[in-house]
């Protein structure tokens, strides 16, 4: 009896040990996470969030952070300064608690701190528990007081060292982490700039200076706009469809701030903050927003009578969309596997309903943009059940023909993909000459209609789902979207072949589109090819094929007007030694290997002519009358 009491004072002894910051020592990562890089860069993270805490207190306006020479990192704000009044509790300095025991870091009144940041809320002891120096330096009540640590411990008590202005307060802390505890004890300019832009962007007006010393490198960080610039940053590189729309609520205890802006891309962009903490996995702030986000574009469009094909989910309202969801709470629980993903059940209504309300009024106030971000939603959920179409097709094919190709497939012989090509030919009067001028061996040869775009001009699910397109992701045979296999392509060359006219290029961007939405690996892997056909063939000597007017005309300067001139139509007025040599014959043909830059503007030239939005398609003729096409 007596030894399990006595060692279980010994344990109890041994825990209240571990609870000081010999336990930070003994197990860094259960506080920063980790002793590599990510780890290392946290002791910043700590330090500047008490600045940050400050800054949206409203009482700090400017932070320094300096990577000086030594490798020791300076972080200087101009808030009201750590108090250095006695601790109630304590009777020590207070500033000496928060450095120097766990838990006590920085927030020491909860109700001056109605928001903080901070993963684990440790603060400022953890830091000077993994330095090897620390000094903190402090002006406040019109003096500059300072004290220094070692691995967690006072090298001597916090004293005054000169005077300051009565009214000029803050706080600097310098520090050198421990390399005896760090793989790696130098920090990055870039992983620290990266995190200070962000903190900008989210508290609008805090300027954050980041200098390194021993390459003299500076960075400024300070967006007046606050998140409204945030979003046009992310957007920067792409082409914004609108101005942000901004809106910003406090709902009790609870900060909401939304900024939202449509790019004419399809990616996705929704970042959430916590407290100024990215929230990568999420949570309930980003679900809140989204369900809103769905249901307000989706009332605009009903109550405008512009939906036709049933309700827009929520991947549909979300292509193409950039958003930036910064809340500000006073107890966030953060879960998952990274502690990033906010859990708090009640935040999901709040801001629910701040979003529903403020995007229906910009909605209502801003018809225009309304509008086209319901016809971008709309192109979306053409293309998914025009994807989803195209799928069934084929399977259902592939249940018919028993692993049957297209019976308007003339295959090669060869079965190794890497050598095979296959020309996809515009009309059937064009593939009678490429297959009698193929290569048997190597080159296969699929005709499709010709006027499948005139045809079902006004409909874009139809075109994509149709027979066309069918065969030609049977031939190709790596499937579409998510069921798309690489290692099944059949041709690593697949080449459009058109006539070089209006009908020709408007072909071009079909098939352009086609392959952009349901294939793009294969326009990254460099297996989408156009022909480029020859306008003229001049005859003196030998034959020249001359792909321009201009090309044409400097050609006759240098060999003479007497030639004979002729003027190609299109491809099927080549006979097959004319066609293998302009176009197939690899010796001797011009082949453009499509980038995914080409297919993007494709799909947009496609939509703006398959779009539902008259108007924007009218514009669009109008501006590009007679070559509203893409030209390669
Ligand atoms: C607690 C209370 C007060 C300020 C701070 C902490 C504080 C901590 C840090 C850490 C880095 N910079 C900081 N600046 C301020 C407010 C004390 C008062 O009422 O004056």
């Amino acid at each position: 009896m007596a030894d399990k009491q006595s060692s279980k004072e010994y344990s109890s002894d041994k825990i209240k040990v571990l609870e000081g910051l010999e336990g930070v020592r003994h197990r860094p990562a259960m506080y920063i996470g980790s002793t590599s890089k990510n780890g290392l860069h946290h002791l910043v993270w700590e330090v500047v969030d008490n600045a940050v805490d400050e800054a949206m207190g409203g009482y700090c306006s400017v932070i320094d952070v300096t990577l000086n020479k030594d490798g020791s990192v300076s972080v200087k704000d101009d808030g009201r300064g750590i108090p250095t009044e006695p601790h109630p509790v304590y009777k020590r300095p207070a500033v000496e608690i928060a450095i120097t025991k766990l838990h006590a870091g920085g927030k020491f009144d909860k109700g001056s701190y109605a928001v903080s940041g901070g993963l684990h809320g440790v603060g400022l002891s953890v830091v000077s528990a993994l330095s090897k120096h620390f000094k903190v330096k402090i002006k406040r009540n019109g003096k500059v007081h300072e004290q220094e640590y070692s691995i967690g411990k006072p090298i001597y008590d916090l004293r005054v060292a000169g005077k300051a202005d009565e009214n000029e307060t803050g706080t600097e802390i310098t520090f050198t982490p421990d390399d005896t505890i760090f793989s790696t004890a130098k920090f990055e300019f870039s992983i620290l700039a990266t995190r200070f832009r962000e903190i900008a962007f989210l508290n609008k007006g805090l300027k954050i200076n980041l200098a390194e010393e021993e390459t003299g490198k500076k960075e400024s960080f300070h967006y007046e706009g606050g998140l409204t610039e945030f979003v046009k940053w992310i957007n920067k590189s792409k082409e914004a469809l609108h101005k942000p729309i901004y809106f910003a609520k406090k709902e009790g205890g609870t900060i909401v701030e939304v900024s939202v802006q449509y790019n004419s891309g399809y990616q996705e962009n929704v970042l959430g903050f916590v407290n100024t903490i990215n929230t990568v996995e999420g949570g309930t702030h980003v679900i809140g927003f989204k369900t809103a986000l769905t249901r307000a574009i989706n009332d605009y469009a009903n109550k405008n009578k512009m939906s036709k094909n049933g309700n827009l989910t929520g991947d549909d309202v979300r292509e193409g969309l950039a958003a930036i969801i910064s809340i500000k709470i006073s107890e966030p629980q953060f879960e998952g596997q990274t502690k990033t993903k906010l859990g708090n059940s009640e935040i999901k209504g709040i801001v629910d309903s701040v979003s529903m309300n403020a995007l229906t009024e910009f909605f209502e106030e801003n018809p225009a943009i309304a509008r086209k971000i319901v016809n971008k939603s709309l192109e979306a959920q053409q293309a998914r059940s025009a994807a989803k179409k195209a799928k069934e097709l084929i399977r259902r094919k592939n249940a018919f023909s028993v692993g049957g190709l297209p019976g308007k497939l003339t295959d090669c012989s060869s079965k190794k993909s890497e050598s095979t090509e296959l020309f996809i030919v515009e009309g059937d009067s064009a593939a009678g000459p490429a297959k009698s001028a193929r290569n048997r061996e190597y080159q296969a040869v699929m005709p499709i209609r010709g006027k499948i775009l005139n045809v079902e001009k006004a409909n874009a699910i139809k075109v994509l789902g149709s027979e066309e397109i069918a065969n030609i992701i049977t031939a190709i045979g790596t499937g579409v979207d998510e069921d798309f296999k690489l290692e099944k392509l059949r041709y690593s060359k697949n080449v459009i072949m058109t006539d070089a006219d209006v009908d020709g290029a408007h072909i071009k961007t079909l098939l352009l589109t086609f392959f952009f939405r349901f294939m793009p690996e294969l326009i990254k892997n460099g297996n989408i090819y156009i022909a480029v056909s020859p306008l003229y063939r001049v005859r003196k000597n030998k034959n020249y094929y001359v792909y321009s007017d201009g090309e044409l005309k400097s050609l006759l300067a240098k060999i003479g007007e007497k030639a004979e001139v002729m003027r190609f139509k299109g491809l099927g007025e080549m006979d097959p030694e004319q066609l293998w040599e302009t176009a197939m014959n690899p010796k001797t043909r011009t082949l453009k290997r499509v980038t995914i830059e080409d297919a993007a503007i494709a799909d947009e030239v496609f939509s703006k002519l398959m779009g539902d939005d008259v108007e924007a398609r009218k514009q669009f003729i109008l501006e590009n009358a007679g070559e509203a096409v893409i030209d390669i």
